[in-house]
């Protein structure tokens, strides 16, 4: 089953309005393979989302960061799922490990946002990852697993779930995981999604890589026959972004 290449770009807390329209800019004149090629989503901080969805070309999509687990109300500081639809956001990151490390997101809750932001007709992009602690304990697998598992658990329809695994310790660091190592996580979780969800969804749902992918080491890791596209941070608010998405030719 073909699995459309997808170049996400996380733009994590970036930014002024002034250097988000540059970037919008830069975006918008640069020449990649037509949509059913690569599907192309970028991040801004929810701030900037109603500017980047007016001044985006059309053929890329917008993705909230985050989302509230569920329906709005008394949460203070919170964005829900339902306002990122009545705003025509499509796409939301959930289950960063910033935001799992940082603000103490577990499993668990990541998989009631997923399932959440699902059922309100939102597109995820869930992420996944080990720490260099736990990759050099050799339980990288058993972290990926449980992490995708509490996602599994609360979802029944993956059609509009994409997977990110980002090691976390190739994250803003740049010590990028090698072709290898890339490749053989995201062949264990399509193995995992075969073995625990079915065999439509391993073989249709795409994994993408994170963790300092640039211009010059993203050729390499698509080669790889799980790599499905990438999610991409310091280099996405950068022109090499382009480059990036190139990769999926
Ligand atoms: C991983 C990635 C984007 P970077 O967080 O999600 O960031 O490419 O800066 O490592």
């Amino acid at each position: 089953m073909g699995r459309t290449f997808f170049v996400g770009g996380n733009w994590k807390c970036n930014g002024t309005s002034e250097e988000i329209k540059k970037i919008v800019a830069t975006l918008n004149a640069g020449q990649v393979p037509s949509q059913d090629v690569v599907e192309v989503v970028v991040s801004p901080p929810f701030v900037f989302l109603p500017l980047v969805k007016s001044e985006l070309r059309s053929d890329f999509h917008v993705a909230a960061q985050n989302c509230w687990v569920k329906n709005g109300g008394a949460f203070t500081g919170e964005v829900s799922a339902n306002m990122l639809v009545n705003l025509s956001i499509p796409w939301v990151i959930l289950g960063h490990s910033e935001r799992r490390a940082i603000l103490g997101e577990s499993n668990e809750f990541v998989g009631d946002k997923v399932a959440y932001a699902l059922s309100q007709g939102l597109k995820v992009i869930a992420c996944v990852g080990e720490t260099l602690e736990q990759r050099e304990s050799g339980s990288t697998m058993a972290v990926v697993a449980a992490q995708t598992k509490a996602i599994a658990d609360r979802v029944k329809d993956w059609s509009n779930v994409v997977i990110a695994y980002e090691p976390v310790w190739a994250i803003g660091t740049g010590k990028v995981a090698t072709p290898a190592q890339a490749q053989e996580v995201h062949a264990e979780l399509r193995k995992w999604l075969q073995a625990n969800v079915s065999a439509e969804v391993a073989a249709s749902t795409r994994i993408i890589y994170g963790g300092s992918v640039s211009g010059a080491n993203c050729k390499e890791l698509a080669g790889q026959p799980d790599v499905d596209g990438f999610l991409v941070g310091g280099a996405s608010l950068k022109p090499e972004f382009i480059d990036i998405i190139k990769a999926a030719e």
